[in-house]
């Protein structure tokens, strides 16, 4: 009986899809948030929402920042902001948590920091956590990038919060991408343990009114020094910044704009974004399978296949193969 309630409002809400785009492209940032929710939460209205949105893919430059809780990243953020905006850039930030659920502390933080641009129409600053979605982060930040690309945003700022695994993999998501590090945190060697340098494209070495800032400088440089590089390919740049007083801002958007640069001379931003989109394609499907498998878990199919396995009648990999057809994949 429960059915044709839920149907009813999904129906009419898939329905208001392309006008809630059309919004979103006029510049309300209403209707920018509400696709975000939808993206944020897994909604079943997904794929139209992907399909409006195809359209104006591949518009925004994606600079993604990433480094330890309390680095600096939000400041940074802000003050590119300020600067990207001087240059008369739609701005759009996603600060991303891969660790929370929820939508935690630090994220309002985030608020407070960012709150320089909160009255600024041409900015957009969205938190966003993994909660419900389920391909996680890793499908929906980039879904997110498209609609603020579809808003019109030139540039697109991406936060994530700290060192690991999926932090190298949403900061894989952007076209350029920040590491930041600060003095005497001993930053620069977790970073060469978490895989952080194979993906940093700049290093922002932060609080550089701290004790250290040399020290930390001459370790990551020794570092880049150390990777093998072919000719023609990226040596990370180091940069220094004390974002909390505004300085070394230009310095770091001057890296972003040389490593734009080397993308497009290379072909390089063509591949990284065609990577992008394979990881979000795998992302989605491997989510419709893990969804698909949970529904048979549910049925009588897996059940009989497991006992059967109990008995010894089949074996697992067999099993494993009917399963997988029932799929229909
Ligand atoms: N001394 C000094 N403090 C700074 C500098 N930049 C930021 N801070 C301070 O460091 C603290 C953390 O800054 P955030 O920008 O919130 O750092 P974050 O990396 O975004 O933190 P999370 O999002 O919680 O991981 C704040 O109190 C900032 O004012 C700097 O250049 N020098
Ligand atoms: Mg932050």
């Amino acid at each position: 009986m429960s059915e044709p309630a839920t149907a009813v409002p999904s129906i009419r809400r898939s329905r208001d899809i392309p006008m809630l785009v059309e919004r979103a492209r006029a510049g309300d940032p209403r209707a920018v948030a509400r696709l975000i929710t939808l993206v944020e939460s897994g909604d079943e209205v997904l794929p139209q929402v992907a399909a409006a949105l195809a359209p104006y893919a591949g518009q925004a430059q994606v600079v993604g920042l990433t480094g330890s809780p309390g680095v600096g990243k939000s400041t940074t953020t802000n003050e590119l902001v300020r600067a990207l905006r001087a240059r008369g850039h739609r701005v759009g930030v996603l600060a991303v948590d891969p660790s929370s659920p929820f939508t935690g502390g630090a994220i309002l933080g985030d608020r407070v920091r960012m709150q320089d641009h909160a009255t600024d129409p041409g900015v957009y600053i969205r938190s966003m956590s993994s909660r419900g979605h389920l391909g996680g982060l890793s499908a929906a930040t980039p879904q997110a990038v498209r609609v603020l690309e579809g808003a019109g945003c030139d540039v697109v700022l991406v936060e994530t919060v700290g060192v690991g695994q999926a932090e190298v993999e949403v900061a894989s998501l952007a076209d350029t991408t920040l590491v930041l590090l600060a003095p005497g945190m001993g930053d620069a060697i977790q970073a060469v343990k978490a895989g952080i340098l194979e993906i940093a494209d700049v290093f922002v070495v932060n609080k550089a009114d701290r004790d250290g800032a040399d020290a930390t400088v001459r370790d990551i440089q020794g570092m880049i020094a150390l990777g093998e590089r072919g000719p023609g390919e990226w040596r990370p740049q180091v940069v220094r910044a004390i974002a909390a007083r505004g300085e070394g801002i230009d310095d770091i958007a001057a890296a972003i704009d040389k490593h734009r640069g080397w993308l497009v001379e290379h072909d390089e931003l063509r591949r990284r974004r065609e990577a992008r989109a394979a990881a979000e394609i795998e992302a989605i499907a491997l989510g419709v399978l893990r969804a698909r498998i949970g529904s048979l878990r549910d049925g009588t199919e897996l059940p009989t296949l497991a006992a059967r396995v109990a008995e010894g009648v089949l074996d697992p990999y067999a099993a494993a193969d009917e399963l997988l057809s029932q799929l229909g994949a």
